[in-house]
């Protein structure tokens, strides 16, 4: 039987649209699951007459693949990934390639390169973004690993990834865990744009009393300006869904409850262990876990008060004010994933291309907007850019929309509406364009209990004061 050019482990949802993308582009895939009767379902289902090769061991799944072999693996992150490499290892030979496509951390990522590479074998940790839809119809995706191998997986990738005028939505992103590091923070960045997003809407709707279905009109028409993108898009249609069995918005039925994955959690911890600062995404994350605390909130509301909500709402110029606020916080959140990446290029000596990682990001991932474009533009033009926020167009923009953002921070403070997300923002962008802040104060008590010594602005050298 003819041997496939590629196999593919994992069939949940995004192995097996992976699978059916990776077909319908001309490639064969031989494919494996641990459970065996989802590859039997989908042999038999979806891809019926394709040129999917269904296998139900390992070392038959490793034999139908043309050498050097190309193995996709789109399981669980965490221990299902060493399992399975385990169960691949002694069917492999050198040269063969194998990709994590899931969400793994990247520590591991590198742990399993440099594991792998004693045995010849070329790992990549590769981020897919783009959830079911993307994986089938063209996901965004960052593939990293020993750069000589790519040339052998670079065909496959980039005909499966989406497309845009400006490229395919998938470029090499560096050696190791580069890949890996920067899906992760693509996901750091999805849910500070998530947080914020939600906090407009609880904005618009308990001060300016929109109701759903002209939250719903709203985003869809915000959609169509600088804001696009498609967490606002989903959000729109989000918003336009009615519950069949009771009529109401479905948006009204959903517990106020949300959790956190992995990838979240680690960019925060990442950001602290290399002192970068990422409030809007440390925001999203205690969004989400004061949000987990229902039953204790449940209780809080009968017992803590706070300003009551104005008998009028808001004037509708609010609503501008806050299209504005919103994109302020936008383009601060993107400024601060890619300051982290700039420094975690340093660190892990990833060498990214940050205007690169824009392109790739334009297209098929969660956080694809338009305001990418001028993030691209920004590192093109400028590669060792500092921060986003000094780019001429990052800056342009932020002293037209800064003081909706603070109107509406101000507006949430009156209220007594929590805005995590918009106050992390404002917070950052003052703190980063002060001169001077005032840490002089942190330095002189840390000198008084402690020694630490400080620094003076009108003289070099390290001093000491006895303070008592
Ligand atoms: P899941 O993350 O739910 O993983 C399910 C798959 O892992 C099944 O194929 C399952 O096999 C397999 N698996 C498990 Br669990 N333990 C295993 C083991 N010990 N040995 C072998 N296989 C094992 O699937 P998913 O939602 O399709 O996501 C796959 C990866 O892609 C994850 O890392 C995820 O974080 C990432 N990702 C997901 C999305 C998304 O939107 N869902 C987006 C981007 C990235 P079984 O059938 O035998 O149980």
């Amino acid at each position: 039987m003819e041997q496939s050019s590629l196999g593919l482990i994992g069939l949940a949802v995004m192995g097996e649209n992976l699978a059916l993308n990776i077909e319908r582009h001309g490639f064969s895939v031989s494919v494996y699951n641990r459970t065996a009767e989802r590859t039997r379902q989908l042999v038999e289902g979806r891809a019926r007459g394709k040129r999917i090769r269904p296998t139900y061991d390992i070392r038959e799944f490793v034999e139908s693949l043309e050498r050097p072999r190309r193995i996709f693996l789109m399981v669980q992150a965490g221990r299902p990934v060493d399992e399975v490499l385990a169960q691949l290892r002694p069917h492999l030979a050198a040269g063969d390639i194998v990709m994590d496509g899931g969400n793994s951390f990247f520590k591991d990522t590198d742990r399993r390169s440099a594991e792998l590479a004693e045995a010849g074998i070329q790992y990549f940790g590769v981020g897919v973004s783009g959830g079911e839809a993307g994986a089938l119809n063209g996901p965004c995706i960052m593939p990293g690993g020993p750069r000589e191998a790519y040339p052998l997986i670079e065909p496959i990738l980039t005909s499966i990834a989406a497309q845009t005028p400006d490229g395919p939505c998938c470029a090499y992103i560096g050696p190791r865990s580069a890949g890996h590091y920067v899906k992760m923070v693509h996901n750091g960045c999805e849910y500070a744009i998530m947080q914020l997003i939600a906090e407009a809407y609880d904005l618009l709707r308990s001060a300016c009393r929109l109701s759903v279905p002209q939250l719903a009109e709203l985003f869809a028409e915000w959609n169509r300006g600088e804001l696009n993108s498609y967490l606002i898009e989903i959000t729109a249609k989000v918003l336009e869904r009615v519950d069949e069995e009771t009529g109401q918005p479905l948006v009204d039925l959903i517990l106020d409850q949300a959790g956190q994955k992995g990838t979240g959690k680690w960019t925060s911890q990442d950001a602290l262990d290399l002192g970068v600062v990422i409030p809007n995404i440390d925001a999203a994350l205690w969004g989400r876990n004061i949000s987990a605390l229902k039953g204790e909130r449940v209780a809080a509301a009968k017992l803590l008060t706070g300003p009551d909500l104005p008998a009028e709402a808001l004037d509708s110029g609010f609503v501008a004010t806050m299209r504005e606020a919103l994109y302020a916080g936008m383009v601060i959140s993107y400024a601060q994933a890619m300051a982290l990446l700039r420094t975690a290029s340093r660190e892990y000596a990833y060498d990214l291309d940050l205007a690169e990682i824009a392109r790739i990001w334009k297209g098929g991932c969660i956080i694809r907007a338009r305001l990418l474009d001028l993030i691209q533009a920004a590192f093109r033009r400028d590669p060792s850019l500092a921060n986003l926020l000094v780019a001429p167009e990052c800056a342009a923009i932020l002293a037209r929309t800064q003081a909706s953002l603070r109107r509406a921070v101000q507006a949430a403070v009156g209220l007594g509406i929590p805005v995590p997300g918009l106050g992390a923002a404002l917070a950052y962008f003052d703190s980063y364009r002060r001169e001077r802040l005032p840490v002089n104060l942190i330095q002189a008590q840390r000198d008084f209990f402690g020694a630490h010594t400080y620094q003076r602005i009108d003289r070099p050298g390290t001093f000491h004061t006895e303070w008592e």
